[in-house]
């Protein structure tokens, strides 16, 4: 176990697929970790924790909510495609309550929860690295871009540090064939926050989040400070996925990076 170097952690979207794990994982990063989520949490608060609802979209909320913290991993919001009027305010409006709170309660450090959907109209045979121009594929995606902008301003004007993880595929094991290129496992997502948590002088760095799968689509060339070594990789699941049937070679699943995402909509 890592030890404690926060007295308050608070970590966003706890009561979610990725929280739930960190929950757990992140432990060791602090004395105390506050839990926050608009969705009910189970179990209750237990020793060294806190738990807060709070919607996002709230400010006077998210003001209270980070009242008290040293640092924030903000994985709360809407996590797939939707309407925009669906996204505006959990992770527009959202990720802005988080940065205006963290600058008026003096907090220095943010991981933000980024996606492979900023870039996801790359196709599959392209590599790319953090300075590549973005291509989201969907309102979700564009509100990844727009957190990471966010997390660029509040270093710029303001000095508050950010590490955004354009996070691909987390889940238990690849489950699709594009997730043998964007899986990251658990393991490896934990290194990559905690790195981002501890690691001196960040600025805001962009890094990918996939574990050491072949092929490679992103090159963390950009990242190399933070010392993130994947340890674990998709290819003893190959052959479990590869038994599925194939998708037509001209499925948005198996042309864009960020696969069906690309594809999504229109919502009217
Ligand atoms: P999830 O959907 O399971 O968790 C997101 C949590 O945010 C949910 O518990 C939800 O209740 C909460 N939330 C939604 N709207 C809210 C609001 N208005 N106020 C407060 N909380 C709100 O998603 P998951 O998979 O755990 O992802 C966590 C984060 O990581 C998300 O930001 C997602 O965009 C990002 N991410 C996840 C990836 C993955 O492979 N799991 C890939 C790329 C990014
Ligand atoms: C994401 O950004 C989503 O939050 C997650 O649910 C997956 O769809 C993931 O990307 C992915 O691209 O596999």
């Amino acid at each position: 176990m890592t030890t404690p170097r926060f007295n308050r952690l608070l970590l966003t979207g706890a009561a979610g697929g990725l929280g739930t794990i960190l929950r757990e994982r992140l432990k060791g990063c602090a004395e105390i970790l506050r839990l926050s989520d608009i969705s009910p949490m189970a179990p209750a608060a237990g020793p060294h924790e806190e738990v807060v609802t709070c919607d996002l979209a709230d400010k006077a909320a998210v003001h209270e909510l980070v009242a008290g913290v040293d640092a924030i991993v903000h994985f709360g919001g809407v996590s797939t495609e939707h309407s925009f009027e669906a996204i505006l305010g959990p992770n527009i409006c959202g990720v802005f309550h988080i940065y205006e709170a963290a600058r008026k309660h003096g907090v220095k450090r943010v991981i933000f929860a980024s996606s492979n959907h900023t870039i996801g109209f790359y196709r599959q045979d392209e590599r790319i690295d953090a300075h590549s121009p973005r291509r989201p594929d969907s309102y979700y995606g564009l509100s990844k871009c727009y957190g990471e902008d966010m997390a660029s301003f509040y270093f710029d004007r303001y000095g508050i540090e950010t590490v955004s993880i354009r996070i691909g595929s987390s889940f238990p094991e690849p489950n699709n064939r594009r997730m043998l290129c964007t899986w990251l496992s658990y393991d490896d997502l934990v290194q990559l926050i905690e790195r981002g948590l501890f690691t001196p002088d960040v600025g805001h760095t962009i890094v990918y989040g996939a574990s050491d799968n072949t092929p490679q689509w992103w090159d963390n060339r950009h990242a190399a400070h933070l010392g993130y070594t994947p340890k674990d990789s998709s290819e003893p699941f190959r052959a479990k996925v590869e038994a599925q049937p194939a998708p037509p070679a001209d499925d948005p699943s198996m042309v864009y990076q960020g696969g069906a995402f690309a594809a999504a909509g229109p919502f009217d």
